[in-house]
């Protein structure tokens, strides 16, 4: 039996913009994803965009009333920043009223509420002003973080700044998946550095307001794995971490940008610009933890031409399509469980041994309707193998002296995707599109109840 530590949290993990639907309604203003809905419909199937979802603005209730049916202790969502503010400086009453009472719906039933601020979904006022890469958004950042630890810091004590950020940096400004959709790597690390400095001035901004609890940031972060020992190839894996891993790592834990990735953007004209006093901010403003999402790895090579100014993140190190690969054969990703102790083992011995946890880890599956028992549930046997085996090397990581205080699954009830509506399921509950958004639990959720209540399995 695999026993996990007293007090770990057993939860889910989700969004604002891919649950609570009504996202042009109830004094919300729009995101960049209703503007790229619009723009793109055909990419999101069953003509589900972000006004629908899951519909979560409407059934928060019957959803945090199920959270304990399926073990969870505890929920990661998101705040809408443009439903809280709809022009970033008025006060949405509707939805301080909408999100006060999810949070406490959250504590009456024994669910600790995590709470993150960004989740890729940037107000369309914001990003007509040029969005991250106009610095003036890490000061309407910082006000709406502040504005959240107001209006909420009696009832949440775990904040999050931002969920992966290197997702919208790279999606929006290097492979065209999001809104705006450009291909400028100088301008990608710009607004990775206003998103980086957004966070800090959030972090200072807690500090400040003499709010308990902790805040940290969530992070899609770890070791790149190289083909070869050449020094060509650990030259790109070194590359891959310095942009993936350490650059958010380092300064959000260690207060400090490494000085490698200093040089490694130099050497290609890449250096954002920045103020005088960001090194001191970013010094003073660390975090309490660290949350980790992973899925997949990454695995890296060398570049099979060299270039003298990188111009894409694939001038330094290209994806490597390892041959000994376990791959999920309903979303395509790689499936490698050992990523999470060697994770754990960066945690401890590079990171201080900060508590961290597991805040995403999931299995996608397309089309998962066809796995429907006759009793309307879906037998996602496969999920839970995917999870037991996760759990494994991350206990090993904890026997091994990590400091990891928690696991939660993408996700909770099946959710919209950026990049494909409802094709790939990740619940633990199933929701019903055609009729009126039902959720039945599935399998694995009824699992994780047994591996909640027993701590382990
Ligand atoms: C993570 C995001 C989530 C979620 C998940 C699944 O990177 O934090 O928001 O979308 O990936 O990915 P997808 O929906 O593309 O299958």
């Amino acid at each position: 039996m695999i026993k996990f530590p007293d007090n770990f949290l057993w939860g889910a993990a989700a969004s604002a913009p891919q649950t609570e639907g009504h996202s042009l309604t109830n004094g919300k203003s729009a995101t960049t994803w209703d503007e790229w809905f619009e723009q793109n419909p055909e990419k999101f199937n069953h003509g589900q965009g972000p006004q629908d979802t899951s519909n979560v603005y409407e059934m928060y209730k019957e959803d945090v009333a199920n959270m304990p049916r399926v073990g969870m202790n505890s929920y990661r969502t998101s705040i809408s920043w443009a439903r809280l503010l709809p022009d970033g400086r008025t006060l949405n009453q509707e939805a301080v009223e909408f999100y006060r009472d999810y949070f406490q719906t959250m504590l009456d039933h024994n669910v600790e509420p995590i709470v993150n601020l960004f989740h890729f979904d940037m107000p369309w006022w914001l990003m007509k002003e040029g969005g991250w890469e106009n610095r003036k958004s890490v000061d309407d950042f910082a006000f709406y973080a502040k504005t959240a630890f107001e209006q909420f810091g009696d009832l949440v004590k775990t904040w999050s700044t931002f969920n992966e950020p290197l997702v919208h940096i790279e999606c929006g400004y290097l492979y065209q998946f999001h809104y705006p959709a450009i291909v400028d790597f100088k301008k990608a690390v710009q607004v990775g550095y206003h998103t980086l400095m957004a966070h800090v001035c959030a972090v200072r901004e807690f500090r400040n307001s003499g709010a308990d609890g902790k805040i940290g940031i969530i992070l899609n972060v770890l070791p790149a794995y190289s083909r070869s020992d050449s020094a060509e190839d650990i030259k790109a894996k070194e590359a891959a971490d310095l942009l993936n891993t350490y650059s958010f790592l380092d300064p959000t834990v260690l207060g400090v940008i490494p000085e490698k990735l200093i040089t490694l953007l130099k050497d290609n004209d890449l250096l954002p610009y920045v103020d005088a006093a960001d090194n001191e901010l970013i010094a003073k403003n660390t975090v309490d933890y660290i949350g980790i999402n992973y899925y997949q790895p990454r695995r890296v090579k060398a570049p099979d031409n060299s270039v003298k100014k990188a111009r894409m993140p694939s001038d330094l190190y290209e994806s490597y399509d390892w041959p000994d690969k376990k791959i999920n054969p309903y979303r395509g990703w790689e499936i490698y469980p050992k990523a999470l102790y060697d994770v754990a083992m960066m945690m401890k011995d590079q990171y201080h041994n900060i508590p961290w946890f597991v805040s995403e880890n999931g299995m996608g599956v397309a089309d998962e309707q066809r796995f429907m028992g006759d009793d309307g549930m879906i037998d996602d046997q496969y999920r839970i193998d995917f999870m037991k085996e996760h759990l494994e090397w991350l206990h090993k990581g904890i026997e091994a002296g990590s400091n990891c205080f928690g696991y939660h699954v993408w996700t909770y009830v099946d959710c919209w995707s950026w990049l494909n509506g409802y094709r790939n399921r990740y619940g633990l509950y199933s929701v019903d599109l055609d009729n009126g958004f039902k959720r039945t639990v599935k399998k694995s959720g009824l699992w994780f109840k047994q591996l909640s209540d027993n701590n382990g399995f």
